[in-house]
């Protein structure tokens, strides 16, 4: 690059404000560009991308669900041209390059996440539409190709979500990312001040502008990302420095532009200006000549529903429901997943996404109920888990409530355990994984996030199976959060017959040692393909929790282990998987284990407890326990079943 070029460049830049000469014949290999604002720009669009009318790129405009990309036309040459003489070794394939943007990202006021953020990525073609929104960025199109070398991705991150499936360190970091969500190198969001040296943290959905400046060495395959709040000079520590040799994954043609998602959260993700160099620095992004971004919004935009006031808040989690309506065409009966104990259960595919979802149907007549549900709802749409079922979002009409989950194509465990809809029966090592998959869901809910969540509802047909048939934990129709070190103010009682831990017929109280309770119970259906309740010869139940004690007492452990396996499975697995569920049904809540403890004695980390046959208590507390609960149950109208108002609901074990 010589000094008279770069004269050359600057002159369109000051007559029209952008310039992408390059665009014309393909960047030459000195090529670069500078847009200050996208006035008139000529970007590849995709999805909720738009130019507005005063030059900002507006990658998502805060509708959920959903994904925009913006390229840049055509491909950037990022390889050496191979030259008269080849390369000789040393020399690597990729050159250096340079690119900076400023960038804001929008949320509504009343909300303090967004999601999912901002990603500059450098691809081998411009047409990413298969990408899905929410956490996979726009950028990939199943789990099973993240991480994929085949997928030639170079991309830097702003990522506003913590997902731990992609180890994120938090939600408001940056990072470096090679074919993969989870990234090569990340920090949390901030930069070094270069007088003192010390870190000041940056807050990516603040709703203020700032510059990312992303450089690489060709040479000696570094990698800076530098991040500062707008106007501030480029600080000479980057907040991120890695070196990790480009030439395998950029190969070809390659594409550079911007990704952003969003999630359940309305988030609206922008660029105010963007500049590149291949072998120079990218030119300087003039600040005085960028497009204003917008001020943070208050409530939110659209108008096609009659809203109360409260759900204003919670509006991020609303879908439209013209949306669910054309998603599972008109409900349809084909669509028609199942019916649960509190309404239907649809699939459909969302009309802009393309998502696969499961809708679910709820009546309700109480509107104080009503709030507090859509307020755990929005709770709950924050939980994120690789085995738990997501939820997007929901939606309300009067007296109607639709939850929108994320849909599991091989459905629920236990058509498998039971053999209904010609489901094959599951191998010993398909439940194993199972089971610790659903430890690690529940573990999550009751430890890892930042409030305890008591799902209250585990079963086999509350598991679902994703096209991978990994486990994930559904159904948070009746979950409901847990406050530390207060206690649920409800004589309520909601959970189904079998799973339900003896104390809360008698307190009323979910507990994440009812959960473990229900948990246990979940374990030995699993490992013995029975239900936890049967009816009895004599019109009264059998608990499926005595049977296997007493075997357990008389040392016969194995007998009751599914007869449908054949006798191929793992002894010293279902051995301990019988006894675990012994011990997490242990009527004496403070005899039960914590799922952490749980988890440590799948993985074989810490060894099970001795139980002793002798805990003659377990037996006969059991049986009181399931006496008593056998007449509420009797007592307890099943028309109260479908209420959210009151859960009051008992399903009988299916
Ligand atoms: N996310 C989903 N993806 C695919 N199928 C689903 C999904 N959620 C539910 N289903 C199907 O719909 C059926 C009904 O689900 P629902 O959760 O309402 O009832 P349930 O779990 O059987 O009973 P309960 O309401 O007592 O928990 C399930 O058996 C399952 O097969
Ligand atoms: C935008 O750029 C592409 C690629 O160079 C070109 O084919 C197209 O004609 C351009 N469109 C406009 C409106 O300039
Ligand atoms: C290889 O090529 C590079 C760039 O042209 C040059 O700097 C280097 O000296 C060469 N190395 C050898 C061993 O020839
Ligand atoms: C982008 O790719 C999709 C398939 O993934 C295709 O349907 C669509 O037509 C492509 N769009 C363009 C503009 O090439
Ligand atoms: C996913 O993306 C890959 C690569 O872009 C493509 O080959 C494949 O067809 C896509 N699959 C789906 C289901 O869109
Ligand atoms: C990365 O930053 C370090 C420290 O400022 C600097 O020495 C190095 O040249 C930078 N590398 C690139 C590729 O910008
Ligand atoms: C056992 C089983 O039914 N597996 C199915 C799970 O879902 C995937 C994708 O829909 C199918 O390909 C499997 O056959």
């Amino acid at each position: 690059m010589t000094g008279t070029k770069y004269a050359s460049w600057c002159l369109p830049l000051l007559l029209y404000g952008f310039l992408h000469l390059a665009a014309v014949a393909g960047l030459a290999d000195d090529g670069q560009f500078l847009y200050n604002g996208f006035a008139g720009a000529n970007l590849t669009l995709y999805g909720m991308a738009r130019i507005t009318p005063d030059g900002l790129l507006k990658l998502t405009d805060g509708t959920v669900q959903q994904k925009g990309h913006a390229f840049y036309p055509v491909p950037v040459r990022l390889r050496r041209v191979s030259s008269s003489s080849p390369p000789n070794g040393t020399e690597k394939a990729v050159r250096s390059f340079s690119s900076s943007f400023v960038f804001g990202i929008l949320t509504a006021d009343t909300q303090d996440l967004g999601g999912h953020g901002i990603v500059l990525v450098i691809a081998p073609k411009a047409n990413l539409s298969a990408g899905l929104p929410s956490s996979y960025m726009g950028l990939f199109n199943s789990t099973g190709s993240v991480g994929s070398a085949s997928n030639h991705l170079f991309a830097v991150e702003l990522d506003t979500i913590q997902n731990i499936d992609f180890g994120d360190i938090n939600n408001n970091h940056v990072g470096i990312n090679i074919n993969n969500l989870a990234s090569h190198d990340d920090d949390k969001a901030g930069y070094y001040d270069d007088k003192s040296g010390q870190f000041r943290d940056l807050t990516l959905i603040s709703g203020d502008a700032m510059q990312v400046w992303v450089d690489y060495d060709g040479d000696t395959t570094q990698i800076n990302v530098t991040l500062a709040p707008l106007g501030m000079r480029k600080p000479m520590r980057p907040l991120l420095s890695a070196r990790h040799d480009l030439s395998p994954v950029i190969i070809g043609e390659s594409y550079i532009g911007f990704s952003s998602s969003t999630g359940t959260l309305s988030t609206q993700h922008y660029v105010l200006g963007w500049s590149f160099g291949v072998d120079m620095p990218a030119p300087a992004i003039d600040m005085a000549k960028l497009p204003k971004l917008p001020k943070r919004r208050s409530g939110s935009q659209s108008k096609t529903m009659l809203r109360e006031d409260w759900e204003v808040e919670f509006g991020p989690h609303r879908i439209p429901y013209k949306d669910l309506y054309q998603a599972t065409e008109r409900f349809k009966n084909k669509n028609l997943l199942g019916v649960g104990g509190f309404g239907r259960v649809y699939k459909g595919v969302l009309p802009k996404s393309h998502l696969e979802v499961a809708v679910k149907k709820v009546s309700h007549e109480s509107r104080q109920g009503m709030k507090e549900f859509v307020a755990e709802v929005a709770s709950i749409g924050r939980l994120r888990h690789r085995n738990i079922v997501q939820l997007h979002g929901y939606c309300r009409l009067k007296d109607e409530l639709l939850l929108v989950y994320d849909y599991m194509p091989n459905g629920s465990l236990d058509k498998y355990l039971y053999g209904h809809d010609n489901k094959p029966i599951l191998s010993w090592a398909r439940r194993f994984l199972i089971i610790k998959g659903i430890a690690s869901g529940l573990f999550y809910l009751h430890e890892e996030w930042e409030q305890v969540v008591v799902h209250r509802d585990i079963k086999a047909s509350n598991v679902l199976l994703d096209s991978e048939m990994n486990a994930r934990l559904g159904d948070f129709g009746l979950a409901k959060l847990y406050n530390h070190g207060t206690e649920l103010q409800t004589t309520i009682i909601a959970g189904t017959l079998g799973y339900l831990a003896p104390e809360i017929t008698r307190t009323g109280k979910a507990s994440p040692l009812t959960d473990v309770f229900s948990f246990g119970a979940f374990l030995l259906e699993v490992t013995t393909g029975r239900k936890p309740v049967e009816q009895g010869t004599e019109g009264g139940i059998n608990m499926l929790v005595d049977l296997i004690f007493e075997h357990f007492g008389r040392d016969t452990l194995m007998a009751v282990v599914d007869p449908r396996l054949g006798g191929e499975y793992n002894a010293d697995e279902a051995n301990l998987v019988l006894k675990l569920g012994l011990l997490c049904s242990h009527p004496l809540p403070d005899l039960r284990p914590t799922m952490r403890q749980v988890m440590q004695y799948l993985d074989g980390q810490s060894p099970l407890p001795e139980l002793m046959p002798s805990h003659t208590s377990f037996s006969m507390l059991s049986t009181a326990q399931s006496q008593g609960l056998d007449s509420y149950v009797i007592s307890k109208p099943l028309s109260s079943m479908g209420s959210i108002g009151q859960l009051t609901s008992f399903s009988s074990g299916r």
